[in-house]
């Protein structure tokens, strides 16, 4: 089967790929402490966290793995993963170090063939099931695990190789769209539940005189919901002016599905688009889900593409829509026919493996973020210890200088006087909001002490 030639090279256990994993672990684990003993060297490591979320099987730590190089265990068995684990992945954008003419020295990120690799986390979650509110199979830890990602993405095996009960079965079998409906149904009811189970709160609160937006987000804000996100879901529903013990069930229903969409934009990835029946379904699909991004992706293939490449066997950048073998010789026919076939029907059909691809969309696209590089030393374009272009931030649509500021140090917030465009020289007032890829100086009367 086409399947178990592709995995061929993934399953074929490399020890730098186990070396790769065990370095990301420890990252995860020396960041950790840094960040708990605060000695990081920023006041505030943001980084954007995205939650792999769907049904058992539909290839959630398949698609981790490759994007991580982790070694999370693969099977056809349900509900294989039992605990959530985070590892570090990379949102990729165009470097500016080319437009510049310079060579760079980065810090927070990498620079490779002239992309930028910017830190992101990936959580990979326990496959859900229906009734998973109720707190059935791993539900409970799962939801409040999910609910500290920015965005989810939702993994759906497009080509209907699970069945409704999530065993691995025959290609066409199973129904994705059903598949999505469910697990969305299990994420609206876990808000309904928080809603409802506070209704006592939410009146009293009220009663005494707390504004209606603000008692509401407080019974959710420890799942990541804000003010702005209650206040979009009243309006969604025309619930604003409502008395809130006024709502029905049904009301309680409807701003909860708002509730859910707003405050974790979700994507959809079509996951196994390398079996059959996936192109039919992919296409179903996006006639049923017009207002959802659906990104096409076969994470078999990627992890096959970057274990080939962690081996030495082929030059392949994730997200790239090619690759190149280095020596055909030193390939057996099961692994040439796979690299065959990923070339030819994955980037020749879809134009990548859809994996990096999937989270650039998230980063850049559903989240809005902007990457912006900023500099101390507008000559050199390099940090106070000379390196060329250190850092990339990712700063959301409508952060300002200021934001940027309070991002690198809060020092430099304090005596915050303007920023200066590296482009055209231009000085930039502090509320002037981020574009993508800004190459920016900021001047504070305050120097930051390191
Ligand atoms: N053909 C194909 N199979 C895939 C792909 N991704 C995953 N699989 C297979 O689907 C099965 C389930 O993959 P997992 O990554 O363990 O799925 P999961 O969603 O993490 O499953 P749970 O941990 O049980 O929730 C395995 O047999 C994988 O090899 C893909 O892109 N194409
Ligand atoms: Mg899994």
């Amino acid at each position: 089967m086409l399947y178990h030639a592709i995995q061929y090279i993934a399953k074929d256990k490399d020890i730098l790929g186990v070396f790769l994993a065990a370095a990301n672990v420890l990252n995860l684990v020396i960041r950790g402490i840094l960040v708990k003993n605060k000695l990081a060297s920023t006041d505030s490591i943001v980084v954007i966290k995205i939650g792999l979320i769907g049904k058992t099987n539909t290839g959630k730590t398949t698609f981790f793995n490759s994007a991580t190089l982790g070694s999370g265990e693969i099977s056809n068995y349900p509900f294989t993963t039992q605990q959530p684990s985070i590892g570090n992945a990379n949102a990729i954008t165009l470097c500016v170090h080319k437009e510049l003419n310079v060579q760079d020295n980065p810090k927070n990120s990498r620079c490779l063939d002239g992309w930028r690799f910017i830190p992101i986390e990936l959580v990979d979650l326990p496959g859900l099931i229906k009734g998973a509110w109720k707190g059935k199979g791993l539900g409970n830890q799962f939801l409040s695990i999910a609910a500290q990602s920015d965005a989810l993405l939702h993994i759906v095996d497009v080509s209907g190789s699970i069945d409704a009960s999530g065993k691995i079965t025959e290609p066409g079998t199973g129904d994705p769209i059903a598949d999505i409906a469910d697990i969305e149904e299990e994420l609206v009811m876990w808000y309904l539940k928080l809603l409802e189970g506070n209704r006592d709160k939410i009146s009293r609160a009220i009663n005494s005189g707390i504004d209606e937006v603000a008692a509401i987000t407080d019974i959710f804000r420890g799942i990541g919901v804000r003010e702005q996100h209650v206040k979009f879901a009243l309006q969604a529903n025309k619930l604003l002016g409502v008395k809130f013990d006024d709502w029905d069930p049904a009301k309680a229903k409807d701003f909860s599905w708002s509730l859910r969409e707003i405050s974790k934009p979700t994507l959809i990835v079509a996951n196994k688009v390398d079996l059959h029946y996936a192109s039919e379904n992919f296409k179903r699909l996006r006639e049923e889900y017009k207002d959802t991004i659906i990104v096409p992706c076969s994470a078999d293939a990627e992890l096959t593409l970057r274990r080939a490449e962690t081996r030495g066997m082929i030059k392949y950048l994730p997200g790239d829509e090619r690759f190149d073998i280095k020596d055909q010789q030193k390939l057996n026919d099961k692994q040439k026919w796979a690299l065959n076939f990923i070339r030819k029907d994955i980037l020749g059909e879809y134009m990548r493996t859809g994996v990096q691809f999937a989270i650039n969309v998230t980063v850049f696209k559903l989240l809005r973020m902007n990457a912006v590089y900023p500099v101390a030393d507008t000559g050199k374009l390099s940090d106070k210890h000379g390196n060329i272009l250190p850092d990339v931030y990712l700063m959301k649509t409508g952060s300002t200088i200021e934001d940027l500021a309070r991002e690198i140090h809060t020092e430099l917030v304090k005596g915050l006087l303007y920023a200066i465009d590296i482009r055209d020289g231009l000085r930039l007032p502090n509320n002037y909001q981020i574009k993508d890829r800004d190459i920016l100086s900021i001047v504070s009367a305050i120097k930051k002490k390191s």
